[in-house]
């Protein structure tokens, strides 16, 4: 973003009210529009947009927050978000107006309220649920103020204007859902046997909540989402295809054990079972804590398990190793294809040979590669003994 859309963007109203109540720079709020946009894949031109609507305390939607069947993880994230004051911000953009964890009130107190809220806002609340429902032997297993999370969600359900799933366990039953699934825990869609926006992840990250949300204040609608309701803007790539390690995936270079010469010098972790191949998710891109781009577990040294994934986060063993749902190169390699012209030209027919030939020598040298351990330098014997085997 230049110089002079900032500038002009300072200047919108209610943006110089922000700095007060929210207690951020106006540069810092921009600069976090901006970065909302990036996320949502807008122009930066849609930022002065997201910062008018943002700014509009009229436009503040509310909203009814449950939690079911979950560990808290995904309030706890939005709240521990830093910089620039994250928390502070989603809880200026939306009104919530009821939320178990964060109420005050009590009891029937907090049950009133809910009510209220609801009667206030009807047809225009956004519902956020946060936590697996039980459903087995009649939901007896989660009841809240004398009603069965199945109860509570669908009456909450019918005078809301949109229903976003937070975290693995709304989404698709995340970690209460594990076999034997004692419980019988569901997503909130199939509770409400209607398609509902969700944001997997355990916990999510806020920027996708916060996204999500700034795109329903700006627009009026939810972003696009996939066949799983997830936002397109933040599931649409695997985390294989844009990790900093995959360098070293293409090359054949994997730690095999935690600790080893090769785990040290940052190399693969699909060989510790990362299910990077097949997950999709953006941690990669957007990372963790506001503390830089190593902030996500691969980044860490941890493999991905998948959380954002059906059928593999909680699912699959840490150990196994991932199904290769691509062998596309990462977004960051440069490109191998040249501009398409008209007409096939002996030039053109070459490429598209090379091509082939390339695609064929990918797949080619990855099976080849991931057969291979590279011993590193100053490696345990053990492991250099693996490494040769
Ligand atoms: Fe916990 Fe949320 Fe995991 Fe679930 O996050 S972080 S168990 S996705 O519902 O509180
Ligand atoms: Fe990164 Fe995991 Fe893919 Fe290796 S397998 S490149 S650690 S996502
Ligand atoms: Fe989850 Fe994997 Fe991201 S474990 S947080 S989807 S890197």
């Amino acid at each position: 973003m230049s110089k002079i859309d900032i500038i002009s963007m300072e200047n919108l109203p209610g943006v110089a009210a922000l700095e007060k109540r929210l207690g951020v720079s106006r540069r810092d709020f921009l600069k976090l529009c901006s970065g909302i946009a990036a996320t949502l894949g807008l122009p930066s031109t849609a930022a002065a947009e997201i910062a008018q609507a943002v700014a509009s305390p009229a436009k503040r939607p509310s909203v009814i927050w449950l939690h079911f069947q979950e560990c808290t993880g995904c309030s706890e994230s939005l709240l521990r978000a830093e910089h620039p004051t994250l928390d502070r911000l989603i809880l200026d953009v939306i009104s919530l107006d009821y939320h178990e964890t964060l109420f005050a009130a009590a009891g029937h107190q907090a049950e009133a309220a809910r009510k209220a809220a609801m009667e206030a806002n009807k047809g225009k609340y956004l519902l956020v649920v946060e936590g697996a429902i039980p459903t087995k032997d009649g939901g007896i297993y989660c009841k809240i103020g004398g009603q069965t999370a199945i109860e509570m969600v669908k009456e909450c359900a019918a005078g809301a204007a949109a229903v976003v799933a937070i975290g693995s366990c709304a989404s698709w039953g995340g970690m209460p859902s594990t076999g034997p699934n004692p419980t019988g825990s569901s997503s909130v869609g199939e509770v409400l046997g209607k398609p509902v926006v969700t944001i997997p992840g355990c916990p999510p990250n806020p920027y996708n909540f916060l996204a999500t949300v700034v795109n329903y204040l700006t627009f009026g609608k939810l972003p696009a989402v996939d066949q799983l309701g997830r936002p397109l803007f933040a599931y649409s790539r695997l985390v294989h295809e844009n990790c900093e390690r995959r360098a070293h995936f293409d090359a054949g270079r994997f730690a095999l054990e935690f600790g080893d010469a090769g785990h040290r010098q940052g190399w693969c972790l699909y060989k510790l079972g990362c299910k990077g191949p097949e997950t999709y998710a953006n941690c990669p891109v957007i990372g963790f804590n506001d503390v830089g781009e190593v902030s996500w577990p691969v980044g860490c040294g941890h493999p991905c398990i998948g959380c954002t994934e059906k059928g593999i986060g909680f699912a699959k063993p840490i150990h196994a190793l991932a199904e290769l749902k691509s062998v596309q190169p990462p977004l960051g390699y440069p490109k191998v294809d040249e501009p398409r012209g008209v007409g096939a030209t002996i030039a053109s027919a070459a490429a598209v040979a090379a091509l082939a030939g390339a695609a064929t020598a990918a797949t080619y040298n990855l099976t080849k590669n991931l057969g291979k351990n590279i011993a590193v330098e100053g490696d345990k014997p053990e492991s250099k003994e693996r490494a040769e085997s």
